[in-house]
């Protein structure tokens, strides 16, 4: 199992102080990976040390918005003179807004872009150097099931989502002969502060992912741990421009899921 080791790496993951980034830092942590992450907030920051601590890892923490080219560059310098350069970068920083096209005031189409897409661009082009000149790294995106299927009201967060899967091959085609690795995390419908107005009892839109979802549950940031795992591993070294699904199966299933007892046939 060595190829799973993470013994001797430096990570960042992106918006790493709560929901899907804290549950993979924890997994890389748990691979022996020394963790960095940040979030545009001090006071996020200094809360999830505390976090991180009760599972007995200290992180690294370092506050700046990752849709700032100078934000970025000045908070991966400091990871890079404290801990060190990075062999695996997370993108995990993300927002969404569910907004009718006709109704989402052009700027906010732009901020979730800003966020969800042009920062992966400015976050890996800081990296990447530092990764070419060492011989390779691993890069993970956060991708969505909205890389590849529209839904009403999410317009901006599908065009980003839909961009960073592109963005992905193309981190592939253009890194592959550094040695980097470039792949995507596409989670299904997953427990967090991102999906909590939709995940109230009762809400059709509870009641869809319940149905819709082979697994019968929403995903919990834990589900996507072991991918993150490999893929930030050496275990996907030939893995490369690929859009992992972690989804309890949604997208196998083109309809409903008949409970055991449906008179089926
Ligand atoms: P979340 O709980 O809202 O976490 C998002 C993180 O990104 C937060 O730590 C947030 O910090 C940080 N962030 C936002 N804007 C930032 C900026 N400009 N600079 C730095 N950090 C920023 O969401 P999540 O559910 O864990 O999602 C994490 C990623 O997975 C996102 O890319 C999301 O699109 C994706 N995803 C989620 C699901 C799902 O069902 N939950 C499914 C597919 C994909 P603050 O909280 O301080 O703003
Ligand atoms: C939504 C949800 C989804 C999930 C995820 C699915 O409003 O449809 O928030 O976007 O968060 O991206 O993969």
């Amino acid at each position: 199992m060595k190829m799973f080791d993470l013994t001797g790496k430096v990570a960042l993951v992106t918006g790493g102080t709560h929901g899907i980034g804290m549950a993979i830092a924890k997994a890389l942590a748990a691979a022996g990976a020394k963790i960095c992450v940040n979030d545009i907030f001090e006071d996020r920051l200094v809360a999830c040390k505390k976090v991180y601590a009760d599972d007995g890892i200290e992180v690294f923490t370092v506050v700046f918005d990752v849709t700032n080219v100078e934000d970025v560059n000045k908070g991966i310098g400091i990871i890079e003179a404290e801990v060190g350069p990075i062999d695996i970068l997370v993108n995990n920083a993300g927002i969404i807004k569910r907004v009718p096209i006709l109704d989402m005031p052009v700027e906010d189409f732009r901020q979730v872009i800003d966020i969800d897409l042009v920062a992966p661009f400015i976050v890996s082009k800081r990296v990447v150097p530092s990764m070419i000149s060492r011989g390779g790294g691993k890069i993970i995106n956060m991708c969505s099931m909205m890389s590849i299927y529209g839904r009403n009201s999410v317009s901006a967060y599908a065009s980003a989502k839909g961009g960073l899967k592109l963005l992905t091959a193309n981190m592939c085609c253009e890194w592959a002969k550094h040695n980097i690795q470039a792949n995507g995390i596409g989670p299904g419908y997953i427990a967090t502060s991102q999906t909590e107005a939709i995940r109230v009892n009762g809400h059709p839109f509870n009641n869809l992912v319940m149905t819709r979802t082979p697994a019968a549950r929403w995903g919990d940031p834990e589900d996507l741990a072991g991918a993150a795992v490999f893929l930030a591993s050496a275990a996907s070294n030939y893995v490369n421009g690929h859009l992992l699904f972690v989804d309890g199966g949604i997208l196998a299933n083109f309809g409903y899921v008949a409970g055991e007892n449906e008179l089926i046939s």
